[in-house]
């Protein structure tokens, strides 16, 4: 059986709703990194970065990175039908996708909620906040040209991509200023699977 270490308002949701949707059972196993618990060596041992989530696989292998496990979830459970298949061009949109959130988007949303982290100077952070925003907001620019013609990252198939795009925008509600992103949210909560992990997560 998978496990899978989570916890509420974070990436888990991503590789989460993944699993439901695919009808895969899983251990759910809550670290409550609020309270400090990422940082216990045991949790250390799974995930080195002291990150939320982490997945381990049935065969016991440990998988970090949220869009490392989606690209392992979709590939292990096709009758899911949430990535084409490898190979094709529309795998490749996917691929391209997926990376540029996890990339680009999720690295800057760290470095504008925890500037302080990436400069050795105090008085630094405020510049690290004012270029990460910036890079953020282009992110979200290019996401939005990207669900044209839309509804979703590939059209209307719900993929991977799309859910971990959700979880970022739950933690940018862009959707007055970008219509694009409120129609590719209406469409995946209209899922009534996505719907309730959605609601365990960030309710
Ligand atoms: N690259 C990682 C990032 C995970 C991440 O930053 N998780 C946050 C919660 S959403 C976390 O564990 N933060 C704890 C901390 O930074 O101290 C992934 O995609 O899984």
């Amino acid at each position: 059986m998978y496990r899978l270490y989570w916890n509420k308002d974070t990436g888990a949701f991503a590789p989460d709703v993944v699993l439901r949707l695919a009808g895969v059972p899983c251990e759910r196993i809550r670290i409550d990194h609020l309270q400090g618990e990422h940082r216990r060596p045991d949790y250390l041992r799974l995930n080195p970065m002291g990150e939320v989530p982490t997945l381990v696989l049935p065969d016991g292998t440990v998988l970090t990175e949220s869009a490392a496990m989606l690209l392992h979830l979709v590939d292990a459970h096709p009758q899911a039908g949430l990535a084409p298949p490898p190979g094709s061009a529309d795998r490749a949109r996917f691929d391209r996708w997926l990376l540029f959130m996890a990339v680009n988007l999720y690295g800057a949303a760290l470095r504008q909620f925890h500037p302080e982290r990436y400069t050795t100077d105090p008085a630094g952070a405020p510049g690290v906040k004012e270029v990460a925003d910036r890079a953020v907001d282009r992110c979200w620019a290019l996401i939005a040209d990207a669900l044209d013609p839309g509804p979703l990252l590939l059209g209307d198939q719900m993929t991977a991509a799309d859910l971990y795009l959700l979880m970022l925008l739950t933690w940018y509600d862009f959707r007055e200023e970008m219509p694009p992103l409120g129609t590719a949210w209406d469409r995946m909560l209209a899922n009534p699977v996505v719907a309730e992990t959605w609601a365990q997560y960030f309710d």
